[in-house]
């Protein structure tokens, strides 16, 4: 008998599940991921955990699933019998949800539940621990900051609502069923592989670009949006820890500094070499390099219907309850981004000077 701990992660192509996926198998986890079928490869992310399901002693499993289909889920965690389920699977663009709202509530509300009726369905409510992943999107419209386990939700989209239910919904099964299950109410967390149209990478990316002469201009929506920004590695790991505690609690993960949209751009500049000058104000905002060039933009296209201002996340709880705190600044969390996508750049300009063409997708 393997006294291995065995997981579950939902969204495990994503930024988040790759992470996790990396994190987990250090520990000795034998690790299943559910991934969506897509007509491209989507294991970009996790390509290099990837083991030869021939080897021996094989420890990292995919399966095909989606979170709109109940008949999958139980299947697979039938099949996996998880010891614990991390479900990060989402659609997870807050303006892609104003566009595709019923699908979001599908995957993102949902989804939620059908994982945790798979499990009671599964009579596993007393084996398997199950970690939601929530968001600082729940505060929307803040009501306190900064914001902490105790502020009241005010969702201001689709996604952010969606969300909502997939909050409740974990309370309640917890509440109801005494299932060990739980929320971690996850700030904002970037990474090098980070989705490119999340407005962190789409900086990082379109600076390092820019400083190649791949790209003009970066266009951008709301400047003035304010957020907690911290690093998808370490907040991870705070989705393990809160599975290995006593009894299961909802916590709040964030660095607890504010930075505006208009900062990231700064800092993502500076570190590729760039200084940047602004001039005008709101939609006529543009910034320049030393040569006078415009190389940022406001464009409407990228503003929300209703928007999320400004968000800043009190971590104290699991400071306290579980010694968590982030490793990575701000300062090295940019770095490490444009120092990245200033290496893939690099392969593109190759690309280009080779008289093949490079996709810049305006996102
Ligand atoms: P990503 O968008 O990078 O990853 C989302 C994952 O979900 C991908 O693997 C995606 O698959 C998968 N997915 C989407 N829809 C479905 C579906 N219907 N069925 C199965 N899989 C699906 O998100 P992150 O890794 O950044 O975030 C992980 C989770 O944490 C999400 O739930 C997100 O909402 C939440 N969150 C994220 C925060 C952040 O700042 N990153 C902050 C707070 C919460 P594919 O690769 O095929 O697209
Ligand atoms: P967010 O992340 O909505 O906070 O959701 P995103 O990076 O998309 O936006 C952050 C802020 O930047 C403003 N913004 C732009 N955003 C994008 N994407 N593109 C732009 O061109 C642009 N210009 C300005 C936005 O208006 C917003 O105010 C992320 C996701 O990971 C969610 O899944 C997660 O729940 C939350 O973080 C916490």
């Amino acid at each position: 008998m393997s006294t291995r701990k065995t997981a579950l992660i939902t969204g495990i192509t994503g930024q988040d599940g790759a992470y996790l996926a990396e994190l987990l198998l250090e520990k000795g986890y034998i690790v299943h991921g559910l991934k969506r079928r897509t007509s491209l490869f989507n294991t970009d992310r996790i390509d290099h955990l990837y083991q030869d399901p021939h080897e021996t002693d094989v420890r990292f499993f995919l399966h095909h699933g989606d979170m709109t289909d109940s008949s999958s889920l139980i299947r697979i965690i039938q099949q996996t019998q998880p010891d614990e389920i991390y479900n990060l699977a989402a659609q997870s663009h807050v303006a892609v949800s104003f566009e595709e709202p019923e699908y979001t509530a599908n995957s993102d509300a949902l989804g939620v539940l059908r994982v945790l009726e798979a499990i009671r369905i599964l009579g596993l409510e007393k084996k398997t621990r199950f970690y939601q992943a929530s968001t600082s999107e729940l505060y929307g419209l803040v009501q306190e900051t900064p914001q902490r386990e105790t502020t009241p939700f005010y969702p201001r989209s689709p996604y952010a609502v969606a969300k909502l239910y997939g909050y409740w919904i974990v309370v309640n099964y917890r509440e109801a069923y005494g299932m060990y299950a739980c929320n971690g109410i996850l700030f904002n967390h970037e990474s090098p592989i980070r989705g490119e149209t999340f407005v962190t990478r789409k900086i990082t990316r379109a600076i390092a670009r820019i400083s190649l002469g791949l790209q003009d201009c970066l266009y951008l929506g709301n400047l003035d949006a304010k957020r907690d920004w911290g690093h998808a590695r370490d907040y991870v790991e705070m989705q393990w820890l809160m599975l290995q505690q006593d009894k299961p609690e909802d916590f709040v993960i964030a660095t607890g500094i504010q930075y505006s949209v208009r900062d990231f751009v700064n800092a993502a500049a500076k570190e590729a070499g760039i200084a940047i000058t602004w001039r005008g104000h709101g939609v006529n905002e543009k910034g320049y390099d030393l040569s006078g060039k415009c190389i940022v933009a406001v464009d409407e296209r990228y503003f929300r219907p209703t928007e999320v201002e400004t968000l800043l996340g009190d971590a104290g709880k699991a400071r306290k309850l579980l010694n968590w705190t982030p490793r990575t600044s701000f300062e090295e969390l940019v770095a490490e981004m444009v120092r990245e996508d200033v290496n893939s750049a690099k392969c593109d300009a190759l690309v280009k000077n080779h008289g093949y063409r490079t996709m810049n997708y305006h996102e």
